[in-house]
């Protein structure tokens, strides 16, 4: 499903296992899109600013306890909460860089068993990135890049199911990565692959929605 041709800003989405660099890559990103006069802003999720986003942070955290589906639906929500700014913000003409998005949340929830179709249904008509960026890494290489905190999700056996889960999800629309490289030649692929779309949104690409 498509709405209106206006101009507008490009949905830009970096994914990835925990450190695969996206938050690295995304800043990065911003300052090279800024540099060249695309208004642009560097958002990510969990936006842990919101009530929903305590909550998950908590639970993160391990200072609070959910049920796998609850803290899916609350991820989720995080989502829906910032929905219309992110559109907003599209429509005037603002190039948004998302650090995680959607598919961290079907990724993380079916990699612990929950059916990968219920897990995508709450995200259904959220907006759909113009390039999904994934940083591709294998889970040791990661854990070996400087060292993991004592988040809920950051253990290797986790992480490597989390990377099958990516990888159901992965479709031509993606852009992979190599994210061993060095963070320089990272840095220059993803701006080649980005500006086209930032190009084709300003001439009017419709916006289109979860999942195309
Ligand atoms: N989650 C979920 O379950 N459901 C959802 O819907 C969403 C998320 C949205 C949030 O973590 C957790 O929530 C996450 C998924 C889950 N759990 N896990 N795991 P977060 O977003 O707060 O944290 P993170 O995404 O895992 O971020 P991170 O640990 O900061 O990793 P990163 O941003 O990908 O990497 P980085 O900080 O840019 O780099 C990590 C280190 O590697 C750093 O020392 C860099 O200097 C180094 N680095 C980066 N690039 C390179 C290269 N190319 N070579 C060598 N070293 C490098």
């Amino acid at each position: 499903r498509a709405s209106s041709s206006e101009s507008r800003g490009a949905l830009i989405v970096l994914e990835g296992l925990d450190r695969s660099g996206k938050t690295s890559q995304s800043s990065r990103l911003l300052s090279y899109l800024e540099g060249l006069g695309h208004s642009t802003e560097l958002w990510r999720f969990p936006d842990r600013n919101t009530s929903v986003g305590q909550m998950i942070s908590a639970y993160l955290s391990n200072k609070s306890h959910l049920d796998d589906r609850t803290i899916h639906l609350l991820f989720s929500a995080n989502r829906w909460e910032k929905r219309s700014l992110m559109e907003t913000q599209l429509k005037n003409g603002t190039t948004l860089i998302i650090d995680r998005y959607s598919y961290s949340g079907v990724a993380f929830s079916s990699a612990k068993g929950l059916d990968i179709e219920w897990c995508k249904a709450p995200e259904v008509g959220l907006l759909a990135p113009d390039i999904v960026l994934y940083l591709d890494i294998p889970p040791e290489k990661a854990a070996e890049r400087g060292g993991y905190g004592g988040e809920r999700y950051e253990q290797l056996e986790f992480q490597r199911k989390v990377a099958k889960c990516y990888q159901a999800q992965c479709d031509s629309s993606w852009k992979v990565i190599d994210a061993c490289q060095p963070i320089e030649d990272i840095e220059k692929q993803l701006q080649d692959a980005v500006l086209d779309h930032v190009i084709a949104c300003e001439r009017g690409r419709p916006l289109s929605y979860l999942w195309p």
